[in-house]
């Protein structure tokens, strides 16, 4: 039997993989930071089934804290180690730089570092992101693993400085580290801060008459959405790959926050117009514009093909949330 540890299993990735490896007949170690509302911390893993499951274990720790990787580490002698722990919201990155910077940038170095010493065969997956493009993009409006980065947010230093790291050990140590670069990814597991979920929430509130009006920053920014769960699948697949390299995950198509306001609001007979508003408090310093990504090297090497449409996870979205 396969042992994985995923750091961040609270999260909405972290969710998806440990139902998608305990599909697979992993046993799945989970790290947890402490709360002070313990309950909130694994609503995602309650609602799925998976707290009572006796294939998920899951340990106090935090990757800001060597010495709690070290132990665990220890004790769970993991063959793959997916990180998705991270500060993973770009705009609270400028309200909290330094604790970005440490949960994202040296909290990957105290991973490395912890899984060189106690145990260096283990395959690393590091949850890359494409903030770390920032504005910079290739001629034809793509980005993929050859174009240059220039981030535009702490978060997407953090996620660079992590990047580069990977790739530091990978050649340095021969250690197996998969830098995942993945592009937004949204589900109905999403944080309600995020900009899918709050539209899809704030809609259904709208809807219900529970809500008159949504607050909303820049609606002109494009994204190139996908689903989570065909993400992790991603995930997986590059720890099984021969060799570790780097591999962007997209769907290859943008869409602006104004038309997923469109989209999110028609589902549910609304015009969008007549409840959206604009808060300076939800724009950014600086703003990655566009976004949009060619995953051609994932589709070709791995045959990773994405199983939702844009328009089907919304409507799944929506569906959930009413
Ligand atoms: O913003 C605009 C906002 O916060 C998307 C993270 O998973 O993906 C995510 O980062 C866009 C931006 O995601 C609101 O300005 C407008 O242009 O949903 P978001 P993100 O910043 O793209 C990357 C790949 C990651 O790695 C990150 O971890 O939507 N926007 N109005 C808004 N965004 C938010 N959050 N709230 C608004 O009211």
């Amino acid at each position: 039997m396969k042992r994985a540890l995923i750091t961040g299993i609270s999260g909405q990735d972290g969710s998806y993989l440990a139902e998608l490896l305990i599909g697979k007949g992993y046993e799945v170690w989970g790290l947890l930071r402490r709360h002070s509302v313990p309950e909130n911390q694994t609503s995602r893993l309650e609602a799925i089934g998976l707290l009572s499951n006796p294939y998920l274990n899951l340990v106090y720790g935090d990757i800001t804290d060597l010495p709690s990787l070290l132990n665990i580490m220890g004790k769970v002698l993991p063959q793959e180690v997916y990180n998705l722990a991270a500060q993973s919201h770009v705009r609270i990155s400028f309200d909290q730089p330094a604790f970005t910077t440490n949960a994202d940038a040296v909290g990957v170095l105290n991973i490395l570092e912890a899984v060189r010493t106690i145990c260096p065969a283990a395959k690393i997956y590091q949850a890359g992101s494409s903030e770390m493009f920032g504005n910079e993009v290739d001629d034809d409006g793509y980005r993929r693993e050859s174009t240059s980065m220039r981030p535009v947010s702490p978060y997407g230093c953090a996620k660079l400085y992590a990047f580069n790291l990977c790739s530091v050990y990978r050649s340095s140590y021969g250690m197996f580290i998969a830098n995942g670069i993945l592009f937004n990814h949204e589900s109905p597991r999403r944080g309600l801060n995020f900009v899918t979920n709050k539209i899809v929430a704030g809609a259904v509130a709208i809807s219900k008459g529970e809500a008159s009006e949504l607050a909303l920053g820049n609606l002109e920014a494009t994204r190139d959405w996908g689903h989570a769960k065909d993400y992790v699948r991603a995930m997986w697949m590059m720890l099984q790959h021969e060799t570790p390299e780097d591999f962007v995950c997209a769907m290859g198509e943008s869409h602006s926050v104004r038309e997923l306001c469109e989209e999110v609001f028609s589902e549910l007979d609304l015009d969008y117009r007549d409840y959206v508003t604009q808060d300076r408090k939800y724009f950014r310093p600086t703003e990655l514009h566009d976004l949009k990504g060619d995953s051609s090297k994932l589709r070709k090497t791995l045959h990773w093909e994405p199983e939702y449409s844009f328009r089907g996870m919304v409507e799944e979205m929506v569906a959930a949330r009413l």
